[in-house]
């Protein structure tokens, strides 16, 4: 089977477990939360996991619910990123923001309930014969990337640091935090699911950090090229912080440092290969328009 087929076969797994996941309630909280997740988006960090999982052979009844876990947890992010009190972004993957669709009440309890619902399932994945300690440290992964020191003290960077005046240093930080921390987190917790070993471990968060920073970068490049709503609150970013051609450059570099970091590790997976240099294609999107 060729290496596309393979990703698409692991993107359709997600989509359906997302559906039977989110089916079955048709409260005003369920719909809200069908609205944001079943909604096109790219499943890039559940497609980590399992590239990584599958490559260490972790067992698909386990890590599939960790796959739709950290998806779960990235739609909270992004509904309550798109907040009037947060980003203030009326569309999201091309159609109104849950927010716009549902009022601020609703999406609130939304990003929370999608939050809760991430770590009910990885509570209730299977734990095999002696992988009780492999599930309780991929959960412990997952928590300290998207946590209290991860994803949300990004957020808190992105929204308290002003974007003229922001080092280098702390901009890396920012997105490491924000962007990065479940990309880390899916690449790792698929070796832990897997009982990679500690270098290889080692290898996967290095890869990880290098592809959270290609993903933000390039998130930023689309931006600078498509119109940029009046409304929306200025935050820090690549472009603004090197420059185009620099940031351009920053992105290439640190695809080939993801390369490397799997290289280091003898981690021979075309599908992390893959995923990295997918994220080389920029292309000039507008907020309608779904990129890959
Ligand atoms: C609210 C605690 C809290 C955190 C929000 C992730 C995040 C932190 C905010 C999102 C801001 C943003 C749009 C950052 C750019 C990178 C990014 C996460 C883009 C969206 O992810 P994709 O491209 O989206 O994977 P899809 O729609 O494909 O799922």
């Amino acid at each position: 089977m060729t290496l596309e087929k393979r990703i698409e076969q692991k993107k359709d797994a997600v989509e359906c477990e997302l559906r039977r996941i989110l089916s079955g309630n048709d409260s005003l909280l369920f719909q809200a939360m069908r609205y944001s997740v079943l909604s096109s988006g790219k499943r890039f960090r559940p497609l980590l996991l399992l590239a990584a999982g599958d490559y260490f052979h972790a067992a698909r009844d386990q890590t599939l619910p960790f796959a739709c876990a950290l998806e779960l947890i990235h739609n909270y992010s992004l509904i309550h990123d798109d907040l009037p009190s947060m980003d203030n972004d009326d569309y999201r993957r091309g159609q109104p923001s849950c927010h716009k669709a549902f009022g601020e009440d609703i999406a609130l309890l939304a990003g929370d309930g999608l939050l809760t619902l991430a770590f009910e399932l990885m509570a209730a994945a299977p734990s095999g014969n002696n992988l009780y300690a492999c599930k309780e440290e991929a959960i412990r992964e997952i928590c300290r990337n998207a946590g209290v020191l991860g994803m949300i003290e990004g957020q808190l960077l992105d929204i308290t640091q002003d974007p003229d005046h922001i080092s280098e240093d702390r901009f890396k930080e920012l997105i490491l935090k924000k962007t990065g921390g479940l990309i880390i987190a899916a690449v790792v917790a698929g070796g832990i699911l897997g009982e990679a070993s500690p270098l290889e471990l080692e290898a996967l968060h290095a890869y990880g950090v290098n592809t959270g920073l290609a993903f933000q970068i390039r998130d930023d490049i689309q931006d600078s090229i498509q119109d940029r709503p009046e409304h929306r609150a200025p935050r820090p970013n690549s472009v603004n912080l090197y420059g185009f051609d620099k940031a351009e450059k920053k992105l290439g570099d640190s695809i080939q440092k993801a390369l490397k970091a799997l290289d280091s590790g003898s981690i021979d997976s075309d599908e992390l290969r893959y995923l990295a240099l997918r994220l080389s294609a920029v292309k000039g999107k507008n907020k309608n328009e779904q990129t890959s």
